[in-house]
């Protein structure tokens, strides 16, 4: 007799564009004093189920998983542990957009406030009447401004190491319009600067790697347009609550945008987040405002039978 497979529940939906799969119920239990202990348990002992959730034949390369949790502290709605084809993320801010969609959806919270505990601290969000949700993000901070970098056929590249939730590498300067029909080339240039990055051994803080790359151009529409290359080579649909994070840091920091200042941030595909921040004991906490739509209900069969039950991992498009 084969085994009975598990069960995974989720919920699909996207945040102005980019998709967000929530795990609902059927994962099995992580072991862990901490959110950041059960990420390790995860990481070390169940990987193949973050495969099995977001990769193919099941999911795609643009997936961001959300594994949701019991909060260790009981005065938060929830917590959370975002990944995807490549690994684990810190924060997700269309993540956790999608997420509070979800949890309204499943008639777990109301429009009002909502606090989430993330493997890098609590961020708050507020789902508004009108469905949009704006995300408090944890601090974030420019940590190297102009490095520059030789990529292997495009020559030298400058840009800002910062961080919004997680490591961005952020780019004024490329030969790119950004839009639909360069999506290919920029998701090639943009691999080859992480590349470049970890092989010249050019890091975040305390060794962390540079796993976001951003590039920026002017906008019609907004005060910016971006196009932002995730871990695991995909791109990301909306303009990136974690990269908007990381782009308003540095935009206070050069002075270039004052505290409650809006700042629109459009993505390659034309979608919008609405960002500000407020300076708490002289730290940046950028907030990102944007909607999502919840788009499907789901359970995952994950049987040994099938030779493909853990997933299809997925190679990097370019180097
Ligand atoms: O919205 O922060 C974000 C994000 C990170 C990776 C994909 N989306």
């Amino acid at each position: 007799m084969p085994n009975d497979p598990l069960i995974i529940s989720v919920i699909d939906s996207h945040t102005e564009g980019e998709p967000t799969r929530v795990v609902t119920s059927g994962f099995p239990l992580l072991e862990g004093e901490s959110l950041k202990a059960k990420l390790e348990d995860f990481r070390t002992n169940l990987d193949h189920l973050r495969s099995a959730v977001v990769n193919e034949p099941r999911g795609h390369s643009a997936i961001v998983g959300a594994l949701l949790l019991e909060p260790f502290d009981p005065s938060n709605d929830c917590a959370v542990i975002f990944f995807n084809n490549a690994g684990y993320l810190g924060m997700c801010g269309h993540g956790t957009i999608g997420l509070v969609r979800t949890l309204e959806y499943l008639g777990e919270v109301r429009p009002g406030p909502v606090s989430i505990e993330t493997v890098v601290g609590t961020v708050t969000a507020e789902l508004h009447e009108d469905g949009s949700v704006t995300v408090r993000n944890v601090p974030s901070h420019r940590f190297k401004k102009d490095v520059s970098v030789n990529v292997v056929g495009y020559g030298d590249v400058a840009g800002d190491i910062a961080w919004g939730g997680n490591w961005f590498f952020l780019i004024d300067k490329h030969p790119f319009e950004i839009g639909p029909a360069a999506i290919g080339e920029m998701t090639g240039f943009t691999a080859a600067v992480k590349h470049a990055l970890a092989a010249n051994g050019i890091t975040g803080e305390n060794g962390a790697e540079i796993d976001h790359i951003e590039i920026f151009s002017p906008s019609e529409n907004a005060d910016s347009r971006n196009f932002v290359l995730c871990p695991g080579n995909d791109y990301d649909r909306s303009p990136c609550g974690t990269g908007t994070s990381a782009k308003v840091a540095c935009l206070a920091e050069d002075g270039k945008l004052e505290e409650d200042e809006k700042w629109v941030q459009e993505s390659v595909i034309g979608s919008r987040f609405e960002a500000s921040f407020e300076l708490v004991d002289g730290k940046v906490v950028p907030s990102v405002r944007g909607t999502a739509h919840i788009v499907s209900k789901a359970e995952l069969i994950i049987s040994t039978e099938d030779p493909f039950a853990f997933g299809i991992p997925q190679g990097s498009p370019a180097k």
